[in-house]
């Protein structure tokens, strides 16, 4: 078939564009409001032409059909400090009025055989074109710092192997997400600890001392 590529990923191009400002502008918010902010930093891309070539190949996914059943040419990632804060984000998410969600993976709480943990929301956005709204479906990957760290190179190792590890080499990648699962556990945990520390201390004039309430009577 022969397509124009360009034309035909418009859409997804803008949609991407469009929600990078809009979640970037949801950190920003956080920033101002100085809350902690469960948004680090957003990435966005529209799937290459040849990464969409393979994955039709390789999923059997005809090239008529990849707007319904290829979820990901437009996708969005989401990197957050803290556990606790992908589903902060998955809430905000889903209470948004701009696009509805249509489907949720949780391999968060369901890691992969791999070791891969994220959250993915497939949604289906709204894009205004000249004379029309397109829907399209956008991929959203929610993560923290450590499940990045460990998809990115992981992924970019798959690469050199072509999506097949050897056996040993699996096993290592698998000891390596539990390490990184192991870091955002102790995280969160650090986190609490400073959280109930603070507790203890009242804020006067700007500084803060020691709550001594504690010890009277
Ligand atoms: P700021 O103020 O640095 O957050 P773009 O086109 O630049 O909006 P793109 O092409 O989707 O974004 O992705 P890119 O270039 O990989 O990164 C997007 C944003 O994420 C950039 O910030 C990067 O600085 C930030 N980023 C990427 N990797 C990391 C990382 O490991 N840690 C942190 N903290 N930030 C990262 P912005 O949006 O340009 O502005
Ligand atoms: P890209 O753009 O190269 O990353 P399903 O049919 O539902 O079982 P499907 O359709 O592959 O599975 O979707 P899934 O597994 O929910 O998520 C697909 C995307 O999640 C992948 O995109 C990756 O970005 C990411 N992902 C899933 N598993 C792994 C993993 O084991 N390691 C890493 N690094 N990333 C993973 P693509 O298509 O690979 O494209």
């Amino acid at each position: 078939m022969d397509r124009d590529w360009e034309l035909f990923l418009l859409p997804y191009t803008q949609t991407v564009n469009e929600l990078k400002v809009k979640l970037k502008g949801i950190r920003t918010s956080y920033q101002l409001s100085k809350q902690h902010g469960p948004i680090e930093f957003v990435t966005g891309r529209v799937k290459p032409v040849n990464s969409i070539l393979l994955k039709s190949r390789t999923r059997n996914v005809s090239l008529e059909k990849l707007e319904t059943e290829m979820e990901d040419l437009a996708g969005i990632r989401i990197m957050c400090p803290f556990v606790e804060d992908i589903y902060d984000v998955v809430t905000l998410l889903k209470n948004r009025h701009d696009f509805k969600v249509v489907q949720e993976k949780d391999y968060v709480t369901n890691k992969k055989n791999s070791g891969y943990r994220s959250y993915h929301l497939i949604c289906e956005y709204p894009v205004q074109l000249i004379d029309e709204v397109k829907y399209v479906l956008v991929e959203i990957q929610i993560r923290t710092l450590a499940m990045n760290f460990w998809a990115s190179i992981e992924h970019s190792l798959n690469y050199k192997y072509q999506g097949e590890f050897p056996h040993e080499i699996n096993l290592r990648l698998q000891k390596a997400a539990e390490s990184a699962s192991q870091l955002d556990e102790e995280m969160s945990t650090i986190r609490e600890e400073i959280k109930e520390a603070q507790s203890n201390f009242r804020f006067k004039d700007g500084k803060s001392s020691f709550n001594r309430n504690e010890w009277k009577e």
